[in-house]
């Protein structure tokens, strides 16, 4: 097998990657040796206020406290009277990073050598951590597609998501039982996290997911150069407490495991999404609280990103580290491939549902074009 076998037409097997038109998602072909994936570090962090408005500062850092032993969370308590919900018909697409990135162009571009080939920000692609996590579970998802912006700027290529036909249904049909569902998550960070590094949680408060802190990170995966950023929960608070990202702690929600079939389950889907998501921008431990179907969280357990390889190594029919991030590689040696015209109005549009493999459209002065006017000028000047 070789990753990528189009019609004989389009690419015959012996075709160069230059000429590639599509990109298999098979797992076969990516079960190889681990790529090399260089320890991320912290570039910068930004926050989000209660109104969606960007500061180029940490002011929205929470702090982990280690829950009780015996806790019992009620996950429902101010769904109705207490929740702020973020306008998820708002696109912000890349907006956010890009703030960030015009905030600390100096800083990035003076640690790029001078040389004029090389991109003007010193990384090969900008992209938020969460378009990463669905590369990263793409050959092991059978049921939502993709679709992915890119646009290739001064050397670098940003990586922007458009919502699916089918998930913007999602969204829209959202009964209230999954609505409630989905606040349960946010309930349980206000939970566990306090706003003063002295301080405690606060369970009586409003919960609002506008806001949000974010961490920028930089590594390399193969020969990709990455710059993205992700939502982080909370930080450990200790004075022992290492380095960022180091000292993030990720928090989830997941059912109460009760029986084999259930600890099956959790191990083949749920741990394959936890794992992607915290192991990009290295993220070291989630702390999990597991629920009844009343949203009653009755214990949490620590899990270390580390130890999830071996947690799962007994089950038959597994996923594996190596194939997600060997996809996500190919992925972005591909779309650099793809993409060769260096133009802020230019997007190819990178399209993935199950079972097929991934293609590819170009649209010019489209409504995909992303890079907003604000920063193709802010980066030109
Ligand atoms: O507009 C879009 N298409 C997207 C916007 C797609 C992905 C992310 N975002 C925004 C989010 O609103 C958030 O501010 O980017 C930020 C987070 O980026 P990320 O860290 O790259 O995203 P991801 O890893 O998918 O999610 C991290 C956390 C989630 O935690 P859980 O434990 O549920 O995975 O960010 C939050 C959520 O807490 N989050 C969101 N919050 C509000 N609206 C959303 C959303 N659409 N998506 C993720
Ligand atoms: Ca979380």
């Amino acid at each position: 097998f070789r990753p990528n076998q189009g019609g004989p037409t389009l690419c015959p097997p012996e075709s160069s990657a230059s000429s590639r038109q599509t990109l298999s998602t098979m797992r076969q072909l990516y079960e190889k040796d681990f790529p090399v994936y260089k320890q991320p570090v912290e570039v910068g962090s930004f926050s989000l206020d209660s109104e969606r408005r960007f500061f180029n500062d940490a002011r929205q850092i929470r702090y982990y406290v280690e829950p009780p032993p015996r806790p019992k969370f009620d996950l429902r308590d101010g769904y109705k009277d207490r929740f702020v919900k973020r306008d998820d018909g708002v696109k912000e697409k890349l907006d956010h990073i890009l703030r960030w990135i015009l905030a600390n162009k100096s800083k990035l571009q003076s640690s790029v050598a001078a040389a004029s080939s090389s991109p003007a920000l010193g990384v090969d692609i900008v992209t938020w951590r969460g378009h990463l996590t669905k590369l990263l579970t793409t050959p092991y998802e059978t049921r939502e597609g993709w679709l992915l912006a890119a646009t290739l700027f001064r050397g670098t290529l940003y990586l922007s998501e458009v919502e699916t036909e089918a998930s913007r249904l999602d969204r829209v049909n959202c009964n209230e039982r999954h609505q409630e569902m989905m606040y349960w998550g946010y309930k349980f960070e206000q939970y566990l996290c306090a706003d003063d590094i002295k301080g405690s949680p606060n369970p009586g408060g409003v919960v609002n997911t506008n806001e949000a802190f974010c961490t920028v990170v930089q590594t390399k995966l193969a020969d990709h150069k990455l710059l993205f950023s992700g939502e982080v929960d909370c930080r450990d608070r200790g004075p022992k407490a290492p380095a960022a990202p180091a000292c993030y702690v990720e928090l989830k929600t997941s059912a109460e495991i009760c029986t084999p079939k259930q600890r099956s389950n959790f191990h083949r889907f749920k741990l394959l999404k936890w794992w992607a998501q915290s192991f990009l921008p290295g993220v070291p431990r989630i702390v999990a609280g597991f629920r009844d179907p009343d949203g009653l969280v009755i214990g949490t357990e620590t899990i270390h990103i580390s130890k999830i390889s071996h947690l799962i190594k007994n089950e038959s029919n597994c996923w594996k580290p190596t194939v997600c991030m060997n996809f996500c590689c190919e992925f972005l040696s591909f779309v650099r491939t793809v993409v060769r015209e260096d133009n802020p109005r230019v997007v190819h549009l990178f399209s993935w549902d199950p079972h097929q493999d991934v293609t590819y459209s170009v649209h010019r002065d489209s409504t995909y074009c992303f890079l907003p006017p604000w920063y193709v000028e802010g980066m030109t000047s």
